[in-house]
């Protein structure tokens, strides 16, 4: 009964793309995130061919954080940050990502970024790529369908571990990688991966060829960062939305088990380095040959990710239909509502216990040290006239799951590094591009439009935050 750690990493979390804007900034190149158009709650981002004229997109300028992240890691300090994860726009240190050299505008960027954290006691958490690679690599190459793609990340990664290596301790190599397994609509596939998916074709396989490169680029950053320096500490992302039978009727416990095995297996390669056997039983099933060399195999067993980084927000359940003999999982057509669990006002089934559950899950699966990078509750704030913003609800959703949490370590024994709530100050959503899909502590005073005097305020759960900080977990 221990409680957090001594050095429980609390603190935030961002990526570049949805805060600093800057777009063209230093000799930043365009990434996939500047040619996605705002959308709303069900209306999707419009990915466009290129960037266009008369169009919004809420990336190019997002909370101008390039210009002012002084003042806001001011802020986080003043709450109590241990660490702060962000991700390295790829695109500032290759701006069109096949260049052999790096661009040094944007290198001196983030190392005064990183300086400033340091400063204040705040040890930056380093994502490589987080929804944010080269336009340039899906014009040219086809994004991460083509095999290329390895080595120009792999070339990204090693000059930035190289670079920061004495400022950046933890690092991640891609984002929710997982989150791709949902292959029928755009925005994964775009975001992860950078497909363009042409009219009719099958996309299933180049979903698993794509991700198959990325997780072998992955093995090789971490081998390369090892190379570098054997104090770094490198792993994965993934989006954890656990998966729940509707019923225990033991056909939807199967559908579930199947799903899980669908949405998960990308940990099962990052962790043991190799491919689940059930999924190579699935590709044979349905006639897909990947490009899966012998090099490869060798790299993803030598390339194993030291700790598993996850986002949680939410939980999903599913149950099996009669036109499903399979019990196949499609992330588009088999999820169904969880009628014991309250939704945000974007869909998001809200399971404080679910967030116990998947540390339950992974640490049992897979008994390596667990990182929640992401966690946390868009909603509609109101600023007051005095400047406030009573954001209770957003101190009951991240108390209820911070219990949880605790719970998994305390009763459980899980070994949980750090937490880092989503979105510390407000940013624009990466689902729907809005900024009204708020999940700060910090108000940003900007509208979907992108109206607004950029000023920043602290809401009701600044102070909450600041104390829970304080606690070690204790004052929730
Ligand atoms: P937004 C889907 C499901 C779970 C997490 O999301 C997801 C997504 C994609 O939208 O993304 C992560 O902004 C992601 C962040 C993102 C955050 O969750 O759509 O790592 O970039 O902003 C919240 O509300």
């Amino acid at each position: 009964m221990s409680g957090f750690k001594e050095g429980f990493l609390w603190g935030g979390a961002v990526a570049a793309h949805q805060l600093e804007g800057g777009w063209q900034e230093g000799g930043k190149g365009a990434s996939v995130a500047d040619v996605m158009t705002a959308g709303a709650h069900g209306v999707p981002r419009e990915i466009t061919d290129g960037v266009l004229p008369g169009k919004n997109y809420p990336n190019h300028e997002a909370i101008d954080f390039y210009h002012r992240y002084k003042e806001d890691i001011q802020l986080f300090a003043e709450m109590g940050f241990k660490c702060f994860r962000t991700s390295i726009a790829w695109t500032r240190i290759f701006p069109k990502g096949d260049e052999l050299q790096p661009n040094e505008a944007g290198l001196k960027f983030y190392d005064d970024l990183f300086d400033e954290c340091l400063k204040h006691g705040i040890e930056p958490v380093i994502t490589l790529s987080h929804f944010e690679m080269p336009y340039h690599l899906v014009k040219e190459y086809g994004g991460w369908r083509n095999r290329k793609l390895i080595d120009f990340f792999v070339r990204f990664a090693s000059v930035v571990f190289e670079r920061y290596q004495h400022k950046v301790k933890y690092w991640m190599t891609f984002n929710e990688i997982n989150n791709q397994a949902n292959f029928h609509e755009d925005f994964a596939p775009f975001t992860n991966s950078g497909l363009h998916y042409q009219p009719g074709e099958d996309r299933e396989p180049v979903m698993f060829q794509a991700a198959h490169y990325e997780l072998v680029a992955s093995a090789l950053a971490v081998n390369a960062g090892r190379d570098i320096n054997p104090s770094l500490r490198i792993g994965c992302m993934i989006a954890m939305c656990p998966i729940y039978p509707l019923t225990c009727a033991p056909n939807d416990m199967m559908m579930a088990m199947n799903a899980m095995h669908r949405r998960y297996w990308f940990t099962d390669v990052h962790v043991r380095g190799a491919y689940p056997q059930h999924l190579l039983n699935y590709f044979a099933r349905r006639g897909f040959e990947l490009d899966i060399t012998e090099e490869d195999k060798a790299a993803l067993k030598q390339g194993c990710v030291d700790y598993i980084g996850f986002s949680y927000y939410m939980s999903f359940a599913t149950k099996a239909t009669d036109d499903n003999p399979q019990l196949d999982y499609d992330e588009s057509k088999s999820l169904v509502s969880n009628p014991y669990v309250q939704k945000s006002d974007w869909g998001w089934q809200i399971d404080p216990v679910g967030l116990r559950y998947s540390l339950n899950w992974f640490w049992d699966h897979y008994q390596l040290p667990l990182f929640i990078v992401e966690n946390g509750f868009g909603a509609i704030d109101v600023l007051e006239s005095d400047g406030t913003v009573n954001d209770q609800y957003r101190i009951d959703y991240l108390s209820a799951h911070i219990r949880e949490m605790k719970k998994a370590v305390e009763e459980d024994g899980v070994d949980l590094m750090g937490y880092t709530p989503w979105g510390c100050i407000d940013l624009v959503s990466a689902g729907t591009g809005e900024m009204k899909k708020r999940y700060g502590f910090i108000y940003v005073d900007k509208d979907n439009e992108g109206n607004g005097t950029l000023n920043r305020s602290k809401k009701k759960s600044f102070a909450w935050y600041q104390k829970v900080i304080a606690s070690n977990g204790e004052n929730l």
